[in-house]
């Protein structure tokens, strides 16, 4: 890894949005391809972020602003990204069921997918079942990522799956749940294909459905 992209690692470590931002600048002034700054800078340190949180080294406000600092230094290199066609590793829709606000857990869920390279549908809260077929059709879609965080609304994971098979593409997805009420052994009772316990093991499972 380069001296710039150590910088670029770093400050996503540290949560350093700034620096994060300028290092990227800086990289990109030096002639590095915006898809060596995220395939060797931000996808690793994001990497690093979710070892982290998984041995108890960092928690919630260190993903989160980790998170951040990432989204916007991605931000800087998104039109690059456009410009030399580099591909997403696949399309997430992704958003907190019907009747359920919850949203802090589903976002960094969806920015540590976005930093492990995938692009992202984030349809917000409290969406319908309708909402995310719809958004699976237009956006041509390979993962359905849902979060719930009440007991009352997760049984609504249910009905997504059930709409998704009405409308005939339910085998065209991979589903995902997860949520504090949510369990690997609910995940298999609704036939989902997949539940992460947080947001580092989200990424994780959204890439081996790809791999
Ligand atoms: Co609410 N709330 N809340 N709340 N709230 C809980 C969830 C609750 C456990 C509190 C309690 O009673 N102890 C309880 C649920 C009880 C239950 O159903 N068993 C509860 C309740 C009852 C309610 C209301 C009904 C309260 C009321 O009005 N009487 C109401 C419901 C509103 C609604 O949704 N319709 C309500 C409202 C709210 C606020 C709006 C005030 C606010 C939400 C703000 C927001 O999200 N923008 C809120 C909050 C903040 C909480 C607590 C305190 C924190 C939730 C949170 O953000 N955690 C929560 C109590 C608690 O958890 N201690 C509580 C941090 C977040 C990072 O964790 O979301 O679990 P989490 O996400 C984790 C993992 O679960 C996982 O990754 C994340 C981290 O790595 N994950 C996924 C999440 N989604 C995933 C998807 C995946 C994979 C992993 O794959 C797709």
């Amino acid at each position: 890894m380069t001296d710039k992209l150590l910088v670029v690692r770093q400050s996503i470590l540290d949560g350093d949005l700034d620096e994060c931002r300028s290092s990227i600048q800086q990289a990109i002034d030096g002639g590095m391809s915006a898809d060596s700054i995220l395939k060797q800078g931000l996808i690793p340190a994001m990497t690093e972020v979710g070892r982290l949180f998984e041995e108890g080294e960092y928690f919630v406000p260190e993903m989160l602003i980790a998170a951040r600092a990432m989204q916007g230094g991605l931000e800087l290199l998104k039109p690059l990204l456009v410009e030399e066609d580099v591909q997403p590793l696949g399309k997430v829709v992704i958003g907190t069921v019907k009747g359920d606000l919850h949203d802090i857990g589903k976002n960094l869920v969806s920015m540590m997918m976005e930093g492990a390279g995938f692009e992202i549908v984030d349809l917000g809260t409290d969406v319908s079942p309708e909402a995310f077929v719809e958004a699976v059709r237009t956006n041509d879609a390979n993962i359905v990522a849902m979060s719930a965080l009440l007991t009352t609304t997760m049984t609504n994971m249910q009905n997504v799956i059930q709409a998704l098979k009405t409308a005939g593409i339910r085998e065209k997805v991979k589903i995902m749940i997860g949520g504090a009420p949510v369990t690997e052994a609910f995940a298999k009772t609704i036939e989902a294909d997949g539940y992460a316990a947080d947001a580092s093991q989200a990424a994780k499972l959204a890439q081996s459905y790809v791999a």
